[in-house]
Order: C-alpha cells, then sequence, then structure tokens
C-alpha cells in the first residue's frame, strides 16, 4: 500500500504539471485556432435563454464577451495596483479582472514567507524606523520601472504615505527586496514616480514638517515647517535604490502632492502640485479655521517645476547641506541655480500628469472643475524671456499664469487624476460627479481625433466618487487606449454587504472606440485595503522567471547562494550553543527529518528547495516560533531563531505539494535545559 501511495505521489509530482502544461498549451492553441464563431438557430436560442432569465440585457452579454477568459487563456495586461493600508501590490490581469497574485512589500504576510524568518529576514530588518519595527504601510502609487519612457517591466517601486518610505520589486520573481525609509520626514504622499530611464524614482513629500524629525511648534510653521522632494538614485544593475547617491530638494511648507516626470521634450524636468500655500495651521479645536478651510482659502497654488539635472549638478558640486546626515538642496541654491519655479494653479488642485509626448502638464482642479494644461515650450520660454508674476514667500520666483498656460478645460465636479491614450484623448476622473470624463488634446494630438481640442467630449457614470485611474499602458510615451480602470473608493449598493465595510470597486471601462462610446464593462471588488493608484503593463513586456535560475537561489541576492546546502550536506552541525541545519526540501520530504538541539541554543537554519519543476512549491513552517517560508522551486532562505522554548515541535511543508504533502514533515527537539524543567507550552 505504501508503495502504491509513494508511487502514486511519485506520479502526480513529476507527471502531473507537465501534463497539466501540455493540456494548457493544447487548449490555448485550440482557441487561437477556433474557427470564427457561427451561432446556430439552437444556440441563438439558448443564449437568448440564458440572458432572459438572468435578466442580461446586449450590453451585458457584449461585456461579458469582452471581459471573459476562457479556462487557461492568459490575460493581455497586469495592473499593477497599491493595497492601500494593506501594504501590499496586487497583480490583477486585465481584461479578465482576476487577481493573480498579491505581492507583500510594506506588510509581513504569512503565505509569501516574508517577515516570517526568524530574526534575519532582511527585508523585515529595512521595516525599522528608529529601532522601532513599523510593519504596515499606505501603499499609494505604484510606479514601474522605464526604458525610454516606455514600461520594460523590469521592476516597481511603491511608496508607503504614513511612513515615507519606498518599496522596490523585483519583477523577476515578483518580491519585495529593499524598503528605503526617509530620513527627512515621517510621511509622504508623491511616490513612487520614475524619471524616463529610472536614473531616479521621485518620493514627493506632502504633510510640511521640520525636516529631520526635528521639533518646532505651529507658531512657527513659517519659519521652520518645510516640504520636501527626495530623488533616489536607482542602481538597474544591483536591482537597488542607492542611497549613498541620493539627496532630497528643500521645498516651502506648501503640502505637495503628486509628481510626475517629463519625458521626451520635458525630459529633464518634474513637476508636483501643491496645495495648502495659505500655509494654514488649523486648530478648530481652539477657534481656529479648520485645515479643510484654511488651506483652500486662496485661489491659487503652486505647481512646482524643478529642473532635476540642474539638481543633480548642484549636488554633485557638493552644494547639498546634511540634514539628519542626507544630503539636501536647500532652497537659497534651488533659487540661486535655476532649479525651481512655481507656476499658479487653481484652488488646491489633486494631480499632475505629463502627456504621453511629453508636451503638456494637466493639473486637475479638485474644488475647480477645469483641468489646467501647461506646455513646456511656454514653461521654459518663460522662463528664458523671465517673465514672471513676482515671487512667493521664500523667494521662489512665480512664472505669469497666462505665459505658461496652454488651456483650461471644463470637465465637472472634482477632477483629481488624468490618463492618456493612443486617440489623442485624456481622461481625467471626477470624484464628486463619480465619473470619467473623456476630452480632446490639442497641438499634435488634434490630428488624432475628429473632436474640438481641449474639449469635453463624453463622460461615463461610475460607481461612486472615483479617485485614481489607470489606462493600459498609460503613463508611458505610447499608451494603449483599449482598457481603463476606473478606481472606485466607494461601492454601496453594488455588491453584497459585508458588514459595515464595504470593497473598493475596481471598474473596468471600454476605451476602443472614440468619441461617447465607453461603457463599464466590469466590477471587480477588492476586498482588502484602500488601493491609491495602479499602472497597466503589457503582459507580454514582463520576464518573470518561471523556477529560481539555480537550485540554491538567494532572492535577497538574486544569486546563486554559496551557503545554499547541496544534496548529500544535509544535517546537523554544533559549535557550543550555535547550531547549523542545512536542509533539503524535495517532494515529498525534509532532509534532515528529526533536528535536536538544547533550550537556549542560537539555531540557523539552511534551507533548499531542491525542486526544479514550475509552481512545486513548498513551504516551511515551525509553529509557536512564527516561522514560516515560501520555498519556490530553487529558492535558498537561511533563518535564525533562539530555541528557548522546550518542546517537541513539528515543522512542516505549508503548500499541498504532492500526494504525501501531509507526510512531508519531520520534527524539531528542543531538549529542556534541567532536567526538572517540564516541556511545552506551560514550560
Ligand atoms: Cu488617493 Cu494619488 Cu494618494 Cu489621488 S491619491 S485619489
Ligand atoms: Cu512540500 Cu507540501
Amino acid at each position: 500500500m505504501a508503495a502504491l501511495l509513494l508511487a502514486a505521489g511519485a506520479t502526480l509530482a513529476c507527471i502531473a504539471p507537465d501534463a497539466n502544461g501540455q493540456e494548457t498549451r493544447r487548449r490555448r492553441g485550440g482557441a487561437e485556432a477556433a474557427k470564427p464563431v457561427e451561432l446556430t438557430p439552437e444556440q441563438v436560442a439558448q443564449f437568448t435563454k440564458i440572458a432572459n432569465d438572468r435578466k442580461l440585457n446586449v450590453d451585458d452579454l457584449l461585456a461579458a464577451a469582452k471581459t471573459y477568459m476562457p479556462s487557461g487563456r492568459h490575460d493581455d495586461y497586469v495592473l499593477f495596483s497599491s493595497g492601500g493600508q494593506s501594504g501590499q501590490v496586487f497583480a490583477i490581469g486585465v481584461p479578465s479582472m482576476r487577481l493573480l497574485r498579491s505581492i507583500a512589500v510594506f506588510t509581513p504576510e504569512s503565505w509569501q514567507g516574508y517577515g516570517f524568518a526568524g530574526m534575519e529576514d532582511p527585508v523585515l530588518k529595512g521595516l525599522e524606523i528608529n529601532g522601532r519595527p513599523v510593519n504596515w504601510g499606505d501603499t499609494h502609487h505604484p510606479a514601474l520601472s522605464e526604458t525610454n519612457g516606455d514600461y520594460d517591466g523590469q521592476f516597481l517601486f511603491i511608496g508607503d504615505k504614513a511612513n515615507a518610505r519606498v518599496g522596490v520589486i523585483d519583477l523577476r520573481d515578483w518580491e519585495t527586496k529593499q524598503v528605503v525609509k526617509n530620513p527627512l520626514t515621517v510621511s509622504d504622499h508623491g511616490a513612487a514616480f520614475v524619471t524616463p530611464n529610472t536614473d531616479y524614482v521621485i518620493e514627493g513629500g506632502q504633510y510640511a514638517t521640520v525636516l529631520g524629525y526635528g521639533y518646532a511648534p505651529p507658531e512657527e510653521y513659517k519659519k521652520s515647517y518645510r516640504g520636501m522632494v527626495t530623488m533616489w538614485k536607482f542602481d538597474r544593475t544591483k536591482g537597488r535604490i542607492d542611497v549613498a547617491n541620493s539627496f532630497a530638494l528643500e521645498l516651502p511648507p506648501y503640502w505637495q502632492d503628486l509628481a510626475d516626470a517629463g519625458k521626451a521634450v520635458s525630459d529633464g524636468f518634474f513637476f508636483i502640485n501643491s496645495f495648502n500655500s495659505e500655509m494654514a495651521t488649523g486648530g478648530i479645536e481652539s477657534g481656529k479655521p479648520p485645515f479643510e478651510a484654511g488651506a483652500s482659502k486662496r485661489d491659487m497654488d503652486y505647481l512646482h517645476i524643478i529642473d532635476w539635472k540642474k539638481a543633480e549638478a548642484a549636488f554633485r558640486a557638493g552644494k547639498a547641506k546634511e540634514i539628519n546626515g542626507f544630503p539636501v538642496i536647500m532652497l537659497d541654491t534651488s533659487i540661486a541655480d535655476g532649479i525651481l519655479y512655481f507656476a499658479p494653479e487653481p484652488k488646491s488642485p489633486h494631480g499632475v500628469d505629463v502627456t504621453p509626448n511629453g508636451q503638456y502638464m494637466v493639473v486637475a482642479g479638485k474644488l475647480d472643475p477645469h483641468v489646467t494644461v501647461y506646455s513646456i515650450d511656454r514653461i521654459k520660454a518663460a522662463i528664458a524671456g523671465k517673465k514672471f508674476s513676482g515671487s512667493d514667500d521664500y523667494g521662489v520666483q512665480v512664472l505669469d499664469f497666462d505665459a505658461v498656460k496652454e488651456a483650461q478645460v471644463e470637465l465637472g465636479l472634482g477632477p483629481l487624476h488624468t490618463q492618456f491614450d493612443d486617440k489623442g484623448y485624456a481622461y481625467t476622473s471626477l470624484f464628486l460627479d463619480s465619473a470619467v470624463a473623456r476630452w480632446s488634446l490639442g497641438g499634435d494630438y488634434a490630428k488624432l481625433h475628429q473632436e474640438q481640442p481641449w474639449k469635453l467630449v463624453h463622460k461615463t457614470s461610475v460607481q461612486y466618487n472615483i479617485g485614481h485611474l489607470c489606462a493600459a499602458e498609460g503613463d508611458t510615451v505610447s499608451p494603449d487606449g483599449n482598457h481603463l480602470i476606473s478606481m472606485s473608493k466607494w461601492s454601496v449598493d453594488r455588491f453584497l454587504t459585508t458588514g459595515p465595510l464595504l470593497p473598493q470597486n475596481f471598474q473596468l471601462l471600454d476605451i476602443v472606440q472614440p468619441g461617447t462610446t465607453m461603457p463599464v464593462l466590469y466590477d471587480a471588488p477588492i476586498g482588502v485595503g484602500e488601493p491609491h493608484y495602479c499602472q497597466m503593463i503589457k503582459a507580454d513586456k514582463l520576464n518573470s522567471w518561471k523556477v529560481y535560475p539555480e537550485i540554491g537561489w538567494n532572492p535577497h541576492t538574486q544569486q546563486l547562494d554559496p551557503n545554499a546546502p547541496k544534496k548529500g550536506e544535509e544535517g546537523v552541525t554544533r559549535n557550543g550553543n550555535k547550531v547549523l541545519v542545512k536542509m533539503t526540501a524535495v517532494r515529498s520530504h525534509f532532509l534532515p527529518e528529526h533536528v535536536e538541539v538544547n533550550q537556549g541554543d542560537e539555531v540557523t537554519w539552511r534551507i533548499v528547495a531542491a525542486e526544479s519543476a514550475q509552481d512545486a512549491t513548498h513551504g516551511f513552517c515551525i509553529g509557536g516560533y512564527n516561522i514560516n517560508l515560501s520555498l519556490e522551486p530553487g529558492e535558498y532562505t537561511e533563518f535564525r531563531f533562539i530555541a528557548d522554548r522546550a518542546g517537541t515541535y513539528p515543522f512542516y511543508c505549508t503548500e499541498f505539494c504532492s500526494a504525501l504533502h501531509l507526510e512531508m514533515m519531520g520534527y524539531l527537539h528542543v531538549k529542556p535545559q534541567t532536567k526538572t524543567a517540564s516541556a511545552g507550552p506551560s514550560n
């Protein structure tokens, strides 16, 4: 019987994945080679009956046909979405809207094993702030790495608003490699955005503080509080942010909001919208106007125009000053070197987005029904011609609004963010209207469409209160213009009630047809966190590994690890109270199966998944010791812990990897220190 079971296990383990793969390939091939569909009268009758039974109209049937993915068929795009307060990133297939994976970034996640690898988990260590573990994040803006302004599918960055951190994900294995903490501010908002060749990852601030974790009372706001933007240098070869070559710019204490890098004609600049140029300090509790009123008093705020190539030159010339050990280009240098200019922007705007050709910057009104469009040609000419309307309280020169403004387009209530397609349209989210506005671009874009330039063309209602939106390849120099996601924040009445806390609603819009056709095709509830922004990349641009390149691969160094145990080296060795475990995991056993240590021993455990078949993932957990690893094919992990609690601890594989998965276990025996001590949890 055992032999039979083993044989069955081996069959399942070795043959099933191949058999599945073949099956999948056959089906995909079959689907691609399918003859054009011709419905028989019987099939038409069948469709009609189903539609009527399920109360579906023709548009519903069309929407289903546009989004349904037959089993085994792959999606065309991958949406990388912020997971909001979950601290994660979600990968979602488009057009099916199926969740493909979640990636733990700022919040340890047990399925992926991240954060549960004992004391030495490198990413977990990166979450510490001033010695305190801060194991969550408020993820906002993901940014795919770019080459020449086009997503290259290599890396993904994302900002943590609550703690001013940036996470780096390697898209070869879809795992977080690095988290950097901004040493200047507690929280941020305008992160992450990349320059067109990913030389820098931009992290803009938001709520002004005393830079470098300093203190000053609110009465000293204007004097002591400051905003900032940080330019994190990215080292593509290492796949890490190079902190030593990164720097920041001091900014006035306006609340910098979103950022976007220039591209093509505007390459070398980036742009940040801002609000609270009133420098309101709130204080509703002592009879002062609350922030919401105080920060919205003036008619104009400032679009920040930053010449980052000049800033980089100033940093390299040693002109930065250290704050909390981090180089900062101070305002006087930025003004003197022509690094920073302002342009007026209407009333507490939200979002700045650069058109694919780099020519225009679109700032959405939020409290103003317009988007305001600036042109880089006008900005450059105004700087060169010194067309200033004055300067702000800190001496930053303000460009003349009429000199830099290209157009203003009235769209509706609460415009927030803008995306672009391949047909010369822009799409702006309208939070208060709960709609996506399609409008026509002018300039070189005018020849791509039949509309009047700079005009509202159409609005599609969404459900409800859209924040960001995202078009296919929408932040690149060449957007695809077929799918658009509305990241709707309220979902009341859209889904079954899930208690008082409802999911967010990602709605898929079809933007293929020009003009006034722009239907909602699909509602995808997102029941984790409040996602802010996402980016959508063509799936065939991703070159993900199917398995790790070699057995013994260390995902943190992205190379073969010399410490990875090889087959035949398994065992337990001791040096004083230090115990070294070398283990391999292969269907369906761990080797060794018994590990004996003494209470108080410091245990270093090295484990390799000696597998090369795709999806032959093992897990490894030790209950009570907070250990859980995901051991993907080829992966090597080292973890350490103090065996401070005596007892008998089964360890087992947490992934259903074969028919004999339940047998893939062993025991950690922690022998009590004294003969009288009793073992177990009551110890
Ligand atoms: Cu919610 Cu981009 Cu943080 Cu706008 S942000 S909605
Ligand atoms: Cu290995 Cu279950």
